[in-house]
Protein backbone atom coordinates (compact mmCIF):
# COMPACT_ATOMS: atom_id res chain seq x y z
CA UNK A 1 0.00 0.00 0.00
CA UNK A 2 2.49 2.16 0.98
CA UNK A 3 4.45 1.66 -2.04
CA UNK A 4 1.78 1.95 -3.85
CA UNK A 5 1.46 5.24 -2.67
CA UNK A 6 4.77 6.82 -3.27
CA UNK A 7 4.60 5.58 -6.93
CA UNK A 8 1.51 7.63 -7.16
CA UNK A 9 3.14 10.53 -5.83
CA UNK A 10 6.27 9.96 -7.85
CA UNK A 11 4.50 9.48 -11.14
CA UNK A 12 2.46 12.87 -10.52
CA UNK A 13 5.62 14.88 -9.89
CA UNK A 14 6.86 14.09 -12.84
CA UNK A 15 4.00 14.47 -15.15
CA UNK A 16 3.77 17.76 -13.16
CA UNK A 17 7.13 18.96 -14.34
CA UNK A 18 6.90 17.65 -17.89
CA UNK A 19 3.01 19.27 -18.83
CA UNK A 20 4.91 22.65 -16.39
CA UNK A 21 7.77 22.55 -19.03
CA UNK A 22 5.69 22.38 -21.95
CA UNK A 23 3.36 25.04 -20.64
CA UNK A 24 6.13 27.13 -20.03
CA UNK A 25 8.47 26.61 -22.44
CA UNK A 26 10.83 29.24 -23.40
CA UNK A 27 10.83 30.21 -26.65
CA UNK A 28 13.45 32.28 -29.04
CA UNK A 29 12.03 34.71 -31.54
CA UNK A 30 15.15 35.61 -33.13
CA UNK A 31 15.04 31.80 -33.92
CA UNK A 32 11.88 31.79 -35.91
CA UNK A 33 12.38 30.69 -39.51
CA UNK A 34 10.94 34.21 -41.05
CA UNK A 35 12.20 34.81 -44.70
CA UNK A 36 12.92 37.62 -45.35
CA UNK A 37 14.96 37.89 -42.36
CA UNK A 38 13.72 40.55 -40.37
CA UNK A 39 15.87 43.54 -39.51
CA UNK A 40 15.90 43.72 -35.54
CA UNK A 41 14.13 40.84 -33.31
CA UNK A 42 14.17 40.65 -29.33
CA UNK A 43 12.76 37.95 -27.88
CA UNK A 44 10.86 37.29 -24.59
CA UNK A 45 10.66 34.13 -24.36
CA UNK A 46 6.97 33.37 -23.81
CA UNK A 47 4.17 32.72 -25.59
CA UNK A 48 1.04 33.90 -27.24
CA UNK A 49 -1.93 31.82 -28.04
CA UNK A 50 -4.18 32.00 -30.90
CA UNK A 51 -7.36 30.40 -29.75
CA UNK A 52 -11.41 30.37 -30.59
CA UNK A 53 -11.42 33.33 -28.90
CA UNK A 54 -8.66 35.66 -30.64
CA UNK A 55 -10.32 37.55 -32.98
CA UNK A 56 -8.55 40.23 -35.46
CA UNK A 57 -9.12 44.37 -34.76
CA UNK A 58 -8.39 46.68 -37.09
CA UNK A 59 -8.37 50.45 -36.01
CA UNK A 60 -11.56 52.07 -37.33
CA UNK A 61 -12.23 54.05 -40.29
CA UNK A 62 -10.49 52.36 -42.93
CA UNK A 63 -11.79 49.94 -45.25
CA UNK A 64 -7.80 48.87 -46.92
CA UNK A 65 -7.12 47.84 -42.78
CA UNK A 66 -10.13 45.50 -42.62
CA UNK A 67 -9.07 43.99 -45.94
CA UNK A 68 -5.89 43.58 -44.85
CA UNK A 69 -7.31 42.21 -41.52
CA UNK A 70 -9.30 40.02 -43.77
CA UNK A 71 -6.54 38.42 -45.59
CA UNK A 72 -4.55 37.46 -42.43
CA UNK A 73 -7.81 35.46 -41.36
CA UNK A 74 -8.44 34.25 -44.52
CA UNK A 75 -5.28 32.74 -44.50
CA UNK A 76 -5.16 31.53 -41.21
CA UNK A 77 -9.17 29.97 -40.98
CA UNK A 78 -8.63 27.16 -43.07
CA UNK A 79 -5.60 25.23 -41.34
CA UNK A 80 -6.14 26.72 -37.36
CA UNK A 81 -10.36 26.48 -37.95
CA UNK A 82 -9.90 29.06 -35.29
CA UNK A 83 -12.91 31.28 -37.38
CA UNK A 84 -10.92 34.38 -36.29
CA UNK A 85 -13.11 37.51 -37.07
CA UNK A 86 -12.35 40.70 -38.55
CA UNK A 87 -13.50 43.55 -35.89
CA UNK A 88 -12.77 47.54 -36.04
CA UNK A 89 -11.99 49.25 -33.02
CA UNK A 90 -11.46 52.24 -31.90
CA UNK A 91 -9.12 51.58 -29.12
CA UNK A 92 -6.74 49.28 -28.06
CA UNK A 93 -8.96 45.77 -27.92
CA UNK A 94 -8.97 43.32 -24.47
CA UNK A 95 -5.93 40.99 -24.56
CA UNK A 96 -6.15 38.27 -26.26
CA UNK A 97 -6.30 39.30 -29.76
CA UNK A 98 -4.60 40.70 -32.90
CA UNK A 99 -4.67 44.30 -33.15
CA UNK A 100 -3.37 46.12 -36.61
CA UNK A 101 -3.20 49.83 -36.85
CA UNK A 102 -1.19 52.68 -38.22
CA UNK A 103 0.88 55.03 -36.65
CA UNK A 104 3.30 58.08 -37.85
CA UNK A 105 5.18 58.26 -35.28
CA UNK A 106 8.41 56.03 -36.16
CA UNK A 107 9.09 57.84 -39.40
CA UNK A 108 12.17 55.22 -39.46
CA UNK A 109 10.08 52.32 -40.47
CA UNK A 110 9.07 53.91 -43.67
CA UNK A 111 6.56 53.28 -46.28
CA UNK A 112 6.67 49.15 -46.26
CA UNK A 113 7.92 48.96 -42.70
CA UNK A 114 6.21 47.59 -39.57
CA UNK A 115 6.67 46.71 -35.66
CA UNK A 116 5.19 44.02 -34.40
CA UNK A 117 4.81 43.24 -30.42
CA UNK A 118 4.21 40.00 -29.11
CA UNK A 119 3.52 39.56 -25.42
CA UNK A 120 1.52 36.25 -23.78
CA UNK A 121 -1.49 39.08 -23.92
CA UNK A 122 -1.74 40.34 -27.39
CA UNK A 123 -0.20 40.95 -30.70
CA UNK A 124 -0.30 44.07 -31.76
CA UNK A 125 1.46 45.38 -35.21
CA UNK A 126 1.58 48.67 -36.20
CA UNK A 127 3.20 50.56 -39.54
CA UNK A 128 3.04 54.19 -40.81
CA UNK A 129 1.34 52.97 -44.03
CA UNK A 130 -0.84 49.92 -45.12
CA UNK A 131 1.65 48.21 -47.35
CA UNK A 132 3.61 47.43 -43.83
CA UNK A 133 0.67 46.17 -42.00
CA UNK A 134 0.48 43.66 -44.92
CA UNK A 135 4.13 42.94 -45.21
CA UNK A 136 3.99 42.88 -41.02
CA UNK A 137 1.20 40.12 -41.50
CA UNK A 138 3.24 37.82 -43.57
CA UNK A 139 5.37 37.76 -41.05
CA UNK A 140 2.40 36.74 -38.64
CA UNK A 141 1.59 33.73 -40.73
CA UNK A 142 5.36 33.01 -40.60
CA UNK A 143 5.59 33.22 -36.95
CA UNK A 144 3.01 29.80 -36.81
CA UNK A 145 3.83 26.87 -37.47
CA UNK A 146 3.93 25.44 -41.09
CA UNK A 147 1.04 23.46 -41.41
CA UNK A 148 -1.00 26.91 -40.69
CA UNK A 149 -0.49 27.04 -44.93
CA UNK A 150 -2.45 23.70 -45.22
CA UNK A 151 -5.80 24.24 -46.79
CA UNK A 152 -7.15 21.98 -45.00
CA UNK A 153 -7.62 21.50 -40.51
CA UNK A 154 -4.89 20.83 -38.97
CA UNK A 155 -4.46 20.10 -35.07
CA UNK A 156 -2.60 23.14 -32.91
CA UNK A 157 -1.51 24.33 -30.67
CA UNK A 158 -1.41 27.77 -32.37
CA UNK A 159 1.70 29.42 -30.33
CA UNK A 160 3.34 32.42 -31.54
CA UNK A 161 6.91 33.25 -29.78
CA UNK A 162 6.86 36.56 -27.96
CA UNK A 163 9.03 40.12 -28.55
CA UNK A 164 9.46 42.80 -30.82
CA UNK A 165 10.00 43.22 -34.69
CA UNK A 166 11.12 45.92 -36.26
CA UNK A 167 11.88 45.14 -40.21
CA UNK A 168 11.54 48.00 -43.30
CA UNK A 169 13.32 46.95 -46.58
CA UNK A 170 16.55 47.85 -47.72
CA UNK A 171 15.46 48.20 -51.40
CA UNK A 172 12.32 50.15 -52.58
CA UNK A 173 11.87 47.39 -55.90
CA UNK A 174 11.75 43.73 -54.92
CA UNK A 175 10.56 41.86 -57.44
CA UNK A 176 10.05 39.21 -59.91
CA UNK A 177 9.28 38.73 -63.69
CA UNK A 178 7.01 36.10 -65.54
CA UNK A 179 7.55 35.09 -69.21
CA UNK A 180 4.04 35.25 -70.47
CA UNK A 181 5.25 35.49 -74.15
CA UNK A 182 7.48 32.05 -74.78
CA UNK A 183 4.77 29.56 -73.36
CA UNK A 184 1.55 31.57 -72.02
CA UNK A 185 0.20 31.37 -68.70
CA UNK A 186 -3.14 31.72 -67.05
CA UNK A 187 -4.84 34.56 -65.05
CA UNK A 188 -4.82 32.02 -62.13
CA UNK A 189 -1.15 30.78 -62.50
CA UNK A 190 -0.44 34.70 -62.62
CA UNK A 191 -2.87 35.29 -59.02
CA UNK A 192 -1.19 31.98 -57.85
CA UNK A 193 2.45 33.24 -58.34
CA UNK A 194 1.23 36.82 -56.83
CA UNK A 195 0.05 35.61 -53.36
CA UNK A 196 3.22 33.56 -53.21
CA UNK A 197 5.50 36.73 -54.19
CA UNK A 198 3.53 38.29 -51.00
CA UNK A 199 4.01 35.70 -48.56
CA UNK A 200 8.14 37.04 -49.12
CA UNK A 201 7.20 40.71 -48.99
CA UNK A 202 8.15 40.74 -52.93
CA UNK A 203 6.43 44.12 -54.20
CA UNK A 204 6.84 44.70 -57.96
CA UNK A 205 5.90 41.99 -60.65
CA UNK A 206 6.96 42.02 -64.35
CA UNK A 207 4.91 40.61 -66.91
CA UNK A 208 7.02 39.68 -70.18
CA UNK A 209 4.10 40.36 -72.48
CA UNK A 210 5.24 40.10 -75.80
CA UNK A 211 8.55 38.74 -77.91
CA UNK A 212 8.95 36.58 -81.24
CA UNK A 213 6.52 33.44 -80.10
CA UNK A 214 3.43 35.84 -78.94
CA UNK A 215 1.34 38.75 -78.06
CA UNK A 216 -0.07 38.78 -74.74
CA UNK A 217 -2.46 41.85 -73.39
CA UNK A 218 -5.64 42.89 -76.19
CA UNK A 219 -4.44 46.22 -77.54
CA UNK A 220 -8.39 47.50 -78.48
CA UNK A 221 -6.47 49.45 -81.68
CA UNK A 222 -4.65 47.01 -83.50
CA UNK A 223 -6.75 43.68 -82.72
CA UNK A 224 -4.29 41.39 -84.75
CA UNK A 225 -1.91 41.59 -82.26
CA UNK A 226 -3.74 39.24 -80.11
CA UNK A 227 -6.07 37.37 -82.61
CA UNK A 228 -2.69 36.21 -84.65
CA UNK A 229 -0.09 37.44 -82.90
CA UNK A 230 -1.21 34.80 -79.31
CA UNK A 231 -2.41 32.30 -81.05
CA UNK A 232 0.80 30.21 -80.85
CA UNK A 233 3.73 29.79 -78.58
CA UNK A 234 7.19 27.91 -78.45
CA UNK A 235 6.36 24.51 -79.64
CA UNK A 236 3.76 25.30 -81.46
CA UNK A 237 0.71 25.17 -78.83
CA UNK A 238 -2.15 26.84 -78.85
CA UNK A 239 -0.91 30.26 -76.62
CA UNK A 240 -3.28 32.96 -75.37
CA UNK A 241 -3.39 35.92 -74.35
CA UNK A 242 -5.53 38.39 -71.21
CA UNK A 243 -8.18 40.51 -72.74
CA UNK A 244 -7.90 44.27 -71.06
CA UNK A 245 -10.24 43.14 -68.75
CA UNK A 246 -8.47 39.91 -67.35
CA UNK A 247 -5.06 42.50 -67.43
CA UNK A 248 -7.09 44.75 -65.33
CA UNK A 249 -7.80 41.95 -62.31
CA UNK A 250 -4.40 41.02 -62.53
CA UNK A 251 -3.23 44.58 -62.16
CA UNK A 252 -6.46 44.82 -58.91
CA UNK A 253 -5.51 41.47 -57.65
CA UNK A 254 -1.66 42.74 -56.84
CA UNK A 255 -2.55 45.95 -55.71
CA UNK A 256 -4.92 44.57 -53.04
CA UNK A 257 -1.63 42.33 -52.32
CA UNK A 258 1.07 45.58 -52.45
CA UNK A 259 2.35 44.41 -55.35
CA UNK A 260 3.01 46.89 -58.89
CA UNK A 261 2.62 45.58 -62.18
CA UNK A 262 5.17 46.18 -64.43
CA UNK A 263 4.25 45.42 -68.03
CA UNK A 264 7.30 45.00 -71.00
CA UNK A 265 6.49 45.23 -74.19
CA UNK A 266 9.93 44.39 -76.13
CA UNK A 267 11.14 46.42 -78.89
CA UNK A 268 12.91 47.07 -81.49
CA UNK A 269 13.61 43.74 -81.18
CA UNK A 270 11.87 40.14 -79.93
CA UNK A 271 8.86 41.25 -82.06
CA UNK A 272 8.18 38.51 -84.28
CA UNK A 273 4.62 38.07 -83.16
CA UNK A 274 3.86 41.91 -83.88
CA UNK A 275 5.22 41.88 -87.57
CA UNK A 276 3.56 38.37 -88.31
CA UNK A 277 0.40 40.14 -87.34
CA UNK A 278 0.68 43.25 -89.69
CA UNK A 279 2.90 43.70 -92.60
CA UNK A 280 2.96 47.11 -92.47
CA UNK A 281 5.10 47.20 -89.48
CA UNK A 282 8.07 45.38 -91.73
CA UNK A 283 10.00 47.26 -93.73
CA UNK A 284 9.33 45.13 -97.17
CA UNK A 285 5.73 45.28 -96.30
CA UNK A 286 5.26 41.60 -95.93
CA UNK A 287 4.33 39.64 -92.72
CA UNK A 288 6.54 36.92 -91.20
CA UNK A 289 5.38 33.05 -90.53
CA UNK A 290 4.73 33.00 -86.79
CA UNK A 291 7.47 32.11 -84.78
CA UNK A 292 7.62 28.82 -81.99
CA UNK A 293 11.30 28.46 -82.01
CA UNK A 294 13.61 29.53 -78.87
CA UNK A 295 16.21 31.94 -81.09
CA UNK A 296 17.04 35.15 -80.22
CA UNK A 297 17.90 38.22 -82.06
CA UNK A 298 16.57 37.73 -85.26
CA UNK A 299 13.43 40.29 -85.46
CA UNK A 300 13.43 44.10 -85.50
CA UNK A 301 10.46 47.02 -85.66
CA UNK A 302 11.25 49.00 -89.05
CA UNK A 303 12.66 51.94 -87.28
CA UNK A 304 12.86 54.23 -90.66
CA UNK A 305 9.12 53.94 -91.13
CA UNK A 306 6.50 56.01 -89.52
CA UNK A 307 3.61 53.58 -88.66
CA UNK A 308 6.34 52.24 -86.24
CA UNK A 309 5.76 54.88 -84.21
CA UNK A 310 1.97 54.74 -84.46
CA UNK A 311 2.03 51.56 -83.21
CA UNK A 312 4.34 51.80 -80.04
CA UNK A 313 2.35 55.31 -79.24
CA UNK A 314 -1.13 53.01 -79.12
CA UNK A 315 -0.07 50.13 -77.35
CA UNK A 316 1.99 52.23 -75.10
CA UNK A 317 -1.44 54.74 -74.58
CA UNK A 318 -3.40 51.99 -73.84
CA UNK A 319 -1.52 50.06 -71.86
CA UNK A 320 -0.18 53.12 -69.57
CA UNK A 321 -4.22 53.90 -69.23
CA UNK A 322 -4.50 50.22 -68.16
CA UNK A 323 -1.47 50.48 -65.49
CA UNK A 324 -1.46 52.47 -62.27
CA UNK A 325 2.11 51.27 -61.73
CA UNK A 326 4.57 54.11 -62.14
CA UNK A 327 6.65 51.97 -64.92
CA UNK A 328 6.86 50.88 -68.48
CA UNK A 329 8.96 48.50 -69.53
CA UNK A 330 10.56 48.58 -73.25
CA UNK A 331 12.52 45.89 -73.43
CA UNK A 332 15.43 46.81 -75.56
CA UNK A 333 17.00 43.99 -75.24
CA UNK A 334 19.41 41.78 -78.22
CA UNK A 335 18.36 43.71 -80.99
CA UNK A 336 21.19 42.11 -83.26
CA UNK A 337 18.61 42.80 -86.01
CA UNK A 338 18.55 46.37 -85.59
CA UNK A 339 21.70 48.85 -86.25
CA UNK A 340 23.10 50.41 -83.85
CA UNK A 341 23.02 53.77 -85.47
CA UNK A 342 18.95 52.83 -85.72
CA UNK A 343 18.67 51.54 -82.46
CA UNK A 344 19.93 54.85 -80.45
CA UNK A 345 17.40 56.98 -82.04
CA UNK A 346 14.53 54.61 -81.72
CA UNK A 347 14.91 53.85 -77.78
CA UNK A 348 15.64 57.81 -77.36
CA UNK A 349 12.30 58.59 -79.40
CA UNK A 350 10.51 55.64 -77.40
CA UNK A 351 11.59 56.93 -73.88
CA UNK A 352 9.93 60.43 -75.15
CA UNK A 353 6.78 58.49 -75.94
CA UNK A 354 6.87 56.54 -72.08
CA UNK A 355 6.80 59.69 -70.85
CA UNK A 356 4.35 61.66 -72.52
CA UNK A 357 1.94 59.08 -71.64
CA UNK A 358 2.76 59.94 -67.79
CA UNK A 359 4.93 56.96 -67.24
CA UNK A 360 8.47 56.04 -66.44
CA UNK A 361 11.08 54.00 -68.37
CA UNK A 362 12.48 51.13 -67.63
CA UNK A 363 14.60 48.97 -70.11
CA UNK A 364 17.05 46.07 -70.31
CA UNK A 365 20.74 46.95 -69.78
CA UNK A 366 21.16 47.57 -73.69
CA UNK A 367 19.56 51.10 -73.24
CA UNK A 368 22.37 52.43 -71.26
CA UNK A 369 23.58 52.84 -75.08
CA UNK A 370 20.95 55.53 -76.06
CA UNK A 371 20.68 58.86 -74.21
CA UNK A 372 18.64 57.58 -70.65
CA UNK A 373 16.24 60.17 -69.60
CA UNK A 374 15.84 61.53 -66.05
CA UNK A 375 13.61 58.80 -63.88
CA UNK A 376 14.82 55.95 -66.62
CA UNK A 377 16.15 52.57 -64.93
CA UNK A 378 18.14 50.19 -66.68
CA UNK A 379 17.26 46.74 -65.63
CA UNK A 380 21.05 44.99 -65.68
CA UNK A 381 20.92 41.35 -66.72
CA UNK A 382 24.34 40.65 -68.79
CA UNK A 383 26.66 43.13 -69.75
CA UNK A 384 28.16 45.11 -66.34
CA UNK A 385 29.77 47.72 -69.06
CA UNK A 386 25.87 48.62 -70.13
CA UNK A 387 25.10 49.19 -66.87
CA UNK A 388 27.91 51.12 -65.72
CA UNK A 389 27.01 53.50 -68.66
CA UNK A 390 23.84 54.24 -67.50
CA UNK A 391 25.12 55.09 -63.99
CA UNK A 392 27.53 57.16 -65.76
CA UNK A 393 24.30 58.93 -66.91
CA UNK A 394 22.88 59.25 -63.33
CA UNK A 395 20.41 56.61 -63.68
CA UNK A 396 19.40 53.72 -61.29
CA UNK A 397 19.76 50.10 -61.67
CA UNK A 398 17.88 47.04 -61.58
CA UNK A 399 19.65 44.21 -60.54
CA UNK A 400 18.58 41.09 -62.20
CA UNK A 401 22.14 39.29 -63.03
CA UNK A 402 21.54 36.62 -65.14
CA UNK A 403 24.54 34.73 -63.32
CA UNK A 404 22.83 34.88 -59.96
CA UNK A 405 19.55 35.49 -60.58
CA UNK A 406 17.84 34.34 -63.47
CA UNK A 407 15.17 31.89 -62.21
CA UNK A 408 15.59 30.05 -65.36
CA UNK A 409 19.16 28.88 -65.49
CA UNK A 410 19.20 25.06 -64.43
CA UNK A 411 19.80 24.33 -61.02
CA UNK A 412 23.17 21.73 -61.93
CA UNK A 413 23.32 19.55 -65.28
CA UNK A 414 20.95 17.60 -63.63
CA UNK A 415 18.21 19.66 -64.04
CA UNK A 416 15.03 18.96 -66.27
CA UNK A 417 13.80 22.60 -66.82
CA UNK A 418 15.80 25.33 -67.71
CA UNK A 419 18.83 26.59 -69.82
CA UNK A 420 22.42 26.98 -68.60
CA UNK A 421 23.99 30.01 -71.08
CA UNK A 422 24.77 31.96 -67.52
CA UNK A 423 25.61 28.82 -65.88
CA UNK A 424 24.03 26.84 -63.11
CA UNK A 425 22.65 28.48 -59.78
CA UNK A 426 22.67 26.23 -57.24
CA UNK A 427 20.33 27.47 -54.58
CA UNK A 428 23.35 28.89 -52.42
CA UNK A 429 24.96 30.69 -55.48
CA UNK A 430 21.42 32.21 -56.31
CA UNK A 431 21.44 33.48 -52.41
CA UNK A 432 25.53 34.12 -51.83
CA UNK A 433 25.55 37.18 -53.59
CA UNK A 434 25.01 41.15 -53.06
CA UNK A 435 24.01 43.52 -55.54
CA UNK A 436 25.69 46.60 -53.76
CA UNK A 437 29.20 44.56 -54.57
CA UNK A 438 28.80 42.01 -57.32
CA UNK A 439 30.35 44.77 -59.93
CA UNK A 440 32.49 47.92 -59.08
CA UNK A 441 31.25 50.42 -60.77
CA UNK A 442 27.59 49.91 -59.63
CA UNK A 443 27.48 51.04 -55.80
CA UNK A 444 24.65 51.06 -53.42
CA UNK A 445 23.04 54.58 -54.00
CA UNK A 446 23.23 53.50 -57.87
CA UNK A 447 20.25 50.66 -57.38
CA UNK A 448 16.87 50.47 -56.99
CA UNK A 449 16.66 46.94 -56.43
CA UNK A 450 16.24 43.57 -57.42
CA UNK A 451 14.69 41.33 -59.82
CA UNK A 452 14.41 37.43 -60.51
CA UNK A 453 13.08 37.15 -64.15
CA UNK A 454 11.94 33.55 -64.98
CA UNK A 455 11.98 33.19 -68.86
CA UNK A 456 9.22 30.52 -70.31
CA UNK A 457 10.78 28.92 -73.08
CA UNK A 458 11.68 25.23 -70.93
CA UNK A 459 8.33 25.81 -68.89
CA UNK A 460 4.53 25.53 -70.13
CA UNK A 461 2.92 24.64 -66.55
CA UNK A 462 2.57 26.16 -63.18
CA UNK A 463 4.46 23.38 -61.65
CA UNK A 464 7.23 23.31 -64.36
CA UNK A 465 7.65 26.66 -63.53
CA UNK A 466 7.42 26.22 -60.14
CA UNK A 467 10.20 24.29 -60.01
CA UNK A 468 12.52 27.11 -61.46
CA UNK A 469 10.98 29.79 -59.34
CA UNK A 470 11.51 28.33 -55.59
CA UNK A 471 12.99 27.70 -53.47
CA UNK A 472 15.21 30.27 -55.02
CA UNK A 473 12.90 33.22 -55.29
CA UNK A 474 12.90 33.60 -51.28
CA UNK A 475 16.24 33.96 -51.29
CA UNK A 476 16.31 36.76 -54.04
CA UNK A 477 13.25 38.07 -51.99
CA UNK A 478 15.90 38.24 -48.91
CA UNK A 479 18.61 39.84 -50.59
CA UNK A 480 15.76 42.87 -51.41
CA UNK A 481 14.81 43.05 -48.02
CA UNK A 482 17.51 41.94 -45.45
CA UNK A 483 20.68 44.02 -44.52
CA UNK A 484 23.59 42.40 -46.43
CA UNK A 485 25.04 42.45 -42.87
CA UNK A 486 22.40 40.20 -41.78
CA UNK A 487 22.68 37.47 -44.55
CA UNK A 488 24.41 34.36 -44.41
CA UNK A 489 24.18 30.89 -45.86
CA UNK A 490 24.55 29.05 -42.91
CA UNK A 491 21.74 30.39 -40.94
CA UNK A 492 19.66 31.03 -44.41
CA UNK A 493 19.46 26.86 -45.09
CA UNK A 494 18.04 26.28 -41.93
CA UNK A 495 15.51 28.75 -42.03
CA UNK A 496 14.41 27.39 -45.46
CA UNK A 497 14.20 24.24 -45.05
CA UNK A 498 11.43 25.17 -42.22
CA UNK A 499 10.09 26.74 -45.52
CA UNK A 500 9.87 23.65 -47.26
CA UNK A 501 6.70 22.53 -45.19
CA UNK A 502 5.19 25.61 -45.95
CA UNK A 503 5.67 25.09 -50.11
CA UNK A 504 4.85 21.48 -49.47
CA UNK A 505 1.20 22.76 -47.78
CA UNK A 506 0.97 25.40 -49.99
CA UNK A 507 1.21 22.51 -52.78
CA UNK A 508 4.23 24.50 -54.33
CA UNK A 509 6.44 21.97 -56.64
CA UNK A 510 9.56 23.52 -55.44
CA UNK A 511 13.08 21.87 -56.10
CA UNK A 512 14.38 19.86 -53.34
CA UNK A 513 18.22 20.63 -53.27
CA UNK A 514 20.49 18.52 -51.84
CA UNK A 515 22.33 21.80 -50.02
CA UNK A 516 19.43 22.82 -47.89
CA UNK A 517 18.32 19.83 -44.97
CA UNK A 518 14.80 19.79 -45.29
CA UNK A 519 12.51 18.92 -43.25
CA UNK A 520 9.16 18.39 -45.20
CA UNK A 521 7.67 15.07 -43.35
CA UNK A 522 5.09 15.91 -41.10
CA UNK A 523 3.69 19.23 -43.33
CA UNK A 524 0.51 17.39 -44.81
C1 LIG B 1 18.01 36.38 -72.70
S1 LIG B 1 17.32 38.37 -70.66
C2 LIG B 1 16.89 37.12 -73.00
C3 LIG B 1 15.59 36.44 -73.14
C4 LIG B 1 15.73 34.96 -73.02
C5 LIG B 1 16.67 34.63 -71.89
C6 LIG B 1 16.79 33.19 -71.60
C7 LIG B 1 16.96 39.14 -71.85
C8 LIG B 1 16.79 40.54 -71.64
N1 LIG B 1 16.85 38.48 -73.01
O1 LIG B 1 15.00 36.79 -74.36
O2 LIG B 1 14.48 34.42 -72.77
O3 LIG B 1 17.94 35.14 -72.21
O4 LIG B 1 17.54 32.96 -70.45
Amino acid sequence: MRLRFKNYVLSSLILATVLGQTACKKTDLSKENVIPKPVSVVPTGENFDLTDQTDIYVQQGSAELLQIGQYLADKLNPATGLGLDVKTTADTPASGNIYLALSDKDTQLGDEGYELTITDKSVNLIATKPAGLFHGIQTIRQLLPAKVENHMPQKGPWKIATGTIRDYPTYSYRGAMLDVARHFFSVDDVKNLIDQMAYYKLNMFHLHLSDDQGWRIEIKSWPNLTARGGSTEVGGGEGGFYTQKQYADIVKYAQDRYITIVPEIDMPGHINAALASYPELNCDGKAPELYTGIEVGFSSLCTGKEVTYKFIDDVIRELAALTPGPYLHIGGDESHATKIEDYIPFINRVQDMVIAHGKKVLGWDEIALSTLKPNTIAQYWAKAENATKAVAQGAKVLMSPAKNAYLDMQYDSTSTYGLHWAGYVEVDKGYNWDPATLEPEIKKENIVGIEAPLWSETVSSRPEAEYLIFPRLLGYAEIGWTPAELRNWDNYKIRLANHGERMKAMDINFYPSRLVPWNTNNAK
